[in-house]
């Protein structure tokens, strides 16, 4: 397959002034009418269009003359013409058969609805066109469908024509008053029924707001809407920006390849983004609509009136949306809160892929399948870049860099280094190194050295920057906020030195120092101890800090630091510790232990009563296996789990007494009707931990059952679930049947239900597994149960996926063969499960190489997956 590079990037040579896009919907052959008016911007040039190999392609016309098989050069990817003018008329015919898509990309059926997903590239596989984002163009489109199958037709922009033709038909025209790229094009057909509301906007104007949905959803739409209003507003708040057309609608459909897409003024939604109802959805869930819906909205701006010149620049509308979209969810919930969340899923998900063989810059430099590149580095990593400007700018610079943005690049498809510039220029400062960020893969570790002086009271801090092992090529511009902190942990003052005045700034968010080069030394003076070191609060920087502090340190941090997310921190350190010294305690056949540094804080943190109960709930929870195992050059796996099992069973029952209690309060005080509210979230959150824990304990596991029999909200049910699953009793199997037989219509749940099976961490797990792919609800046409099935197997089951056997790693590649052939985006996602193999200790190691090269070696495989394979063998 072919590579692309940034390098290569050439303008266009034609535009496309405008497209007339006309589509007589059926099933299994949909005629699309393509007419576009184009201009060439220079000389004569052949006019390249995309197309794949999907298309039928019926007829071309230029200037209305029809074109011969001799004009045109036609390949399974493209289609070549030879204009004759300047400025001239196309007109292409094709048709396509939707109800056979089951790449979901293109137009495809859902349900027996008809729905479109062009980003990055889909667009191409429902007419010939240019492809590329830096292509803008005004769309209209009329759809022609069969009443009775399909009584909504909806695509992009405002309704300017509808109304009935002969032999049960109807029409609708929907003209886009926005240029744009083809990868926002949208339309949606079918039976649907609208929820609606509407909104007003800063500039007094009125916006229909409609959620299209399935009749049996109409009932949980309401978070989701309220959610689009919230966003609009916040968005109109924090950023100045508002909405831009006459309606905003949404469609949720089940089967869809991600999140959900932000097409302009038609958003396509994966159902689990917009339906939920407290019966059916937990916490969790209810935030990720929260969101997803504040994502996706934000795009408005943020992508779609401004969007990305090429693909390279990608993480230009992804990790500054992703960067809003946590900012709204940090000022509709708790900030704390939610800035702990962001990095745990950093850390978890972003760090191992920057570790791994697919490790790419935030501006990736090439690719082969553009789809295998909206990964967590381009949008969490991006996000954190572009958190660093905030952290670097303030709020208010930040947003005077957005200003700028906005009014210079309104209506283009832009660079990173276009946003750079705007920030820059608006705050009249250099962010020339911030580049560096952006063309560097991997996680930069942070070393700190100190060293006191108690005769001149001094203290020097040297920060050396590294990537994976070695320096960093090109030093990064690392913003760190710190304090400094005596034994009884209270603040002391902060007095930079003539030599590091400038490099240490006050800011709203506290003292911030700038690491500029590969190795920076600040000195700080009149410290009359040797101070404890805060570092890198507010997770200020995407880094790993390299320091060394020893254990009463952490322990003054966990308990007194001012910083939310020092605390949890240092508490997270000291488990981290305890959990390694069992790793050497396993390998060397010793017995386990619990540290006293790790107990101390526990207590202190399930004994404190002043601090907020979801960040109780956060400090209370061990380290991830995930973010465990990264600690480790080499994984052993089998020591892993047991050190995390035992640490966890051992927490359990030496706090038995007050986990019981602080249970028991908890599940007494709770409302009884659901709220999606800050302080019940919290509530619930602390509750279930302790569950969680208690349940560790066989003899308890009746609290897990009756929460299971007593609760109507999906978090409290779920949680029961999910505290008994990891022992096969008896009791787990009943309450997952019953929650089976009362959920079985409703697939986001039935989702969860085979989740709940996929993690079970149990010698049955990989036949239990097996099993269910079998399952008569088991499909591998939706994404979302191939992920809830497959997916949260490969992620989460260490100890089934992980088997000593390897049948853990052949049935998965077994599964990405079978889920190629229908859907390569869904199978190169969880071939990409398989990246750590070379961080496995043996056997593992050389039997996940071998199910890898298992996968390499079939035939016809997409280039999805061919590029993850190739790119993790290597
Ligand atoms: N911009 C979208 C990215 C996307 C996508 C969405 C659905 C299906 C396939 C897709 N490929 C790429 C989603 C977002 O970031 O908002
Ligand atoms: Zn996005």
């Amino acid at each position: 397959p072919q590579e692309h590079f940034l390098k290569d990037y050439q303008s266009p040579q034609y535009e496309i002034k405008s497209v007339y896009l006309t589509f007589y919907l059926s099933p299994n052959k949909t005629q699309v009418i393509n007419h576009m008016v184009v201009e060439a911007k220079g000389g004569k040039a052949p006019l390249l269009l995309d197309g794949d190999k999907s298309l039928t392609l019926v007829s071309i016309k230029e200037n209305n003359q029809l074109l011969l098989k001799e004009d045109y050069e036609l390949n399974s990817e493209s289609l070549t013409l030879f204009p004759k003018s300047n400025q001239f008329e196309l007109e292409i015919v094709t048709e396509v058969d939707p109800e056979s898509n089951t790449y979901l990309e293109g137009l495809y059926r859902t349900n027996g609805n008809y729905c479109t997903q062009c980003e990055a590239e889909g667009f191409r596989r429902i007419t010939y066109y240019m492809d590329r984002p830096d292509v803008l163009s005004s769309f209209t489109t009329k759809i022609v469908a069969d009443k009775a199958e399909s009584k909504v037709l909806l695509s992009n922009g405002n309704l300017i024509e509808s109304g009935d033709l002969p032999n049960n038909q109807h029409y609708a025209v929907w003209e886009d008053p926005y240029k744009k790229p083809c990868y926002l094009f949208a339309l949606v057909a079918g039976n649907l029924e609208v929820v609606e509301d509407t909104f007003v906007t800063q500039e007094n104007r009125e916006v229909a707001l409609k959620i299209y949905v399935e009749a049996r959803n109409l009932d949980k739409c309401e978070h989701a809407m309220q959610s689009l209003k919230k966003s609009m507003q916040w968005d109109e708040e924090r950023f100045g920006l508002a909405y831009d057309l006459d309606v905003y609608m949404i469609v949720a459909v089940d089967d869809f390849n991600m999140g959900a897409m932000e097409n302009k003024g038609l958003n396509v939604f994966n159902s689990k983004y917009v339906l939920a109802k407290p019966e059916s959805a937990t916490d969790h869930d209810f935030e990720g609509i929260e969101s997803v819906i504040g994502h996706e909205y934000f795009h408005n701006w943020t992508g779609n009136r401004i969007t990305c010149r090429d693909w390279f620049q990608l993480t230009l509308k992804e990790g500054l949306t992703v960067f809003r979209d946590q900012e709204f969810t940090a000022d509709m919930l708790s900030p704390d809160v939610k800035r702990i969340e962001d990095v745990k899923r950093l850390r978890n998900n972003q760090f191992p892929e920057d570790a791994g063989p697919m490790a790419h810059p935030i501006q990736p430099q090439s690719y082969i399948e553009m789809n295998n590149f909206y990964t967590m580095t381009v949008y969490e990593k991006g996000a954190e870049v572009v958190r660093l400007y905030h952290t670097l700018l303030g709020e208010k610079g930040f947003q005077q860099g957005m200003k700028r943005y906005i009014e210079c690049f309104d209506g283009q498809a832009v660079t990173i280094q276009d946003f750079r510039q705007a920030m820059a220029e608006a705050n009249d400062v250099n962010l020339n190194q911030m580049h560096h960020w952006y063309i560097q893969p991997g996680t930069p570790h942070l070393k700190v050295t100190k060293t006191y002086n108690p005769i001149t009271k001094c203290l020097a801090l040297k920060f050396s920057q590294f990537l994976n092992g070695k320096q960093v090529h090109l030093p990064l511009l690392i913003p760190v906020l710190f304090g400094f902190m005596d034994e009884e942990g209270t603040a002391l003052p902060i007095k930079p030195s003539i030599s590091t005045k400038n490099k240490v700034t006050q800011t709203e968010k506290g003292m911030l120092l700038k690491v500029t080069q590969l190795n920076d030394t600040f000195e700080f003076m009149g410290l009359e101890t040797e101070p404890y070191l805060s570092l890198l609060r507010h997770f200020s920087a995407p880094v790993s800090l390299d320091y060394k502090a020893t254990e009463e340190e952490l322990m003054v941090l966990a308990s007194h630091d001012s910083d939310s997310f020092v605390r949890w921190e240092s508490i997270q350190k000291l488990a981290m510790l305890n959990l390694k010294e069992n790793v050497i305690r396993f390998e060397n056949s010793e017995p386990f232990l619990i540290l006293d540094s790790y107990l101390n804080a526990f207590k202190a943190v399930l004994e404190d009563n002043e601090i907020d109960l979801a960040l109780k709930s956060l400090a209370m929870a061990l380290p991830d296996v995930i973010y465990f195992s990264e600690q480790y050059e080499e994984v052993n796996m089998d020591a892993i789990l047991a050190s995390h099992n035992f640490l966890k069973k051992a927490i359990a029952e030496f706090f038995e007494e007050s986990l019981l209690e602080t249970y028991q309060a908890l599940e007494a005080s709770e409302k009884p009707k659901y709220r999606y509210h800050k302080e019940d979230i919290a509530n619930r959150m602390l509750k279930n931990r302790c569950l969680n824990y208690l349940l560790q304990l066989p003899k308890h596991f009746d609290i897990g059952v009756a929460q299971y029999q007593n609760h109507h909200n999906m978090t409290d049910v779920l949680a029961a679930l999910e505290a008994m699953n990891h022992l096969a009793r008896v009791e787990r199997a009943q309450c997952l049947e019953d929650f089976y037989q009362r959920w079985q219509s409703d697939n986001l749940v039935i989702d969860k239900w085979f989740a709940l099976q996929a993690s079970a961490q149990s010698d049955q797990a990989l036949e239990d597994v097996k099993k269910l792919t079998k399952h008569p609800d088991f499909t591998y046409h939706t994404p979302n149960r191939l992920r809830s099935l497959l997916g949260v197997f490969g992620r989460l089951n260490f100890a089934g996926f992980h088997d000593k056997t390897g049948e853990g790693y052949q049935f998965l590649a077994e599964e990405v063969l079978k889920v190629d052939k229908l859907n390569p985006q869904v199978a190169a996602r969880l071939a990409s499960l398989f990246s750590q193999w070379q961080r496995l200790a043996e056997p593992r190691k050389t039997l996940m190489y071998k199910a890898i090269e298992h996968i390499a070696s079939a035939e016809d495989l997409s280039k999805d997956v061919f590029e993850i394979v190739s790119k993790t063998l290597k």
